[in-house]
């Protein structure tokens, strides 16, 4: 019953959240994003869901936030409303991994909303770009932590600092894609496949390794590989644990209990 996003579980265990504003190219207004958060949560709390896939049309991922909602936006209101603090959610908030799967345009806080992903994959002709200094703005939402984070701080301020766009092909090549594909009917195939695998692994197990490798985001390499060790330690508490090294000794397929 959503109007911006649409939802369906196209695989076993694969929450599929498609955003759908295509007059606007997707672009991101307060009404979808409460959309989305709302889609993201229930599909975060629905066992039978391992792991979601993030996707937009063949033309736009999403054109960015809304230029037009948000032109007229003074301090004050920014502030007092803690605009931006709304996009946070798919970073903070949920524990299943989300695959973005982008095609077309991902510009602006799309390019942003599509790093926030644990897992980003695109089609060749993908156009990623943080062009908000076109604008008299930068980017809001991470954009300048995480492209300089994943793609270095040379590329990071030449495209924050021009505008200037890159492609899907360049994304992969540069680490901020995981994998390339040559369209986007193979893209969001793609994204499908990869998240049914990972749904039919132990939840506790893919929580966990989320949650240790967002970690390294913010860690020293020492603190990160001690706080690795605790949660790997912890998982021999795990009844999937048991289940997982068993089913191996004895050749069989884990069943696993998410416990
Ligand atoms: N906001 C609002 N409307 C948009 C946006 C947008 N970001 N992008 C496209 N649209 C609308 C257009 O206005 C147009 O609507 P209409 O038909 O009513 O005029 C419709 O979508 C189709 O767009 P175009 O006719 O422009 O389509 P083209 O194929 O000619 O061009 C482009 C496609 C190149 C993507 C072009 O639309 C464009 O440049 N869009 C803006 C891209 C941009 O600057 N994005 C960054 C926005 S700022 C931002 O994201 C800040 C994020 C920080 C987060 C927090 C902010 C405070």
């Amino acid at each position: 019953s959503y109007q911006f996003v649409q939802v369906s579980t196209p695989k076993k265990g694969v929450g599929l959240i498609t955003l759908n504003r295509p007059r606007a190219l997707n672009a991101l207004n307060t009404p979808l994003f409460l959309e989305l958060n709302d889609a993201l949560r229930r599909l975060d709390s629905d066992k039978s869901i391992g792991a979601l896939v993030l996707t937009g049309s063949h033309k736009a991922f999403a054109a960015g936030a809304d230029i037009k909602e948000m032109k007229d936006l003074t301090f004050s209101t920014a502030y007092a409303t803690d605009f931006i603090e709304l996009w946070s959610t798919m970073s903070h908030a949920i524990k299943k991994p989300v695959i973005a799967a982008v095609n077309g345009y991902a510009l602006g806080g799309g390019c942003e909303l599509a790093m926030m992903a644990d897992i980003l994959y695109c089609s060749a002709s993908a156009t990623f770009g943080q062009p908000e200094i076109k604008l008299g703005v930068i980017p809001g939402a991470g954009g300048s932590q995480r492209l300089t984070k994943t793609i270095g701080k040379a590329r990071a301020m030449h495209y924050v600092l021009t505008g200037d766009t890159w492609s899907g092909v360049e994304a992969e090549r540069w680490g901020l894609a995981a994998k390339v594909f040559e369209g986007p009917e193979e893209c969001v195939e793609g994204a499908l496949g990869a998240a049914e695998k990972i749904a039919g692994y132990s939840q506790i197990a893919v929580k966990a390794g989320k949650e240790v490798v967002n970690k390294s985001q913010d860690l020293g390499i020492r603190e990160g590989v001690e706080f690795e060790r605790r949660v790997f330690h912890g998982l021999f508490g795990s009844q999937d644990q048991k289940i997982g090294m068993t089913a191996f000794s004895e050749k069989k397929k884990p069943e696993w209990t998410n416990a």
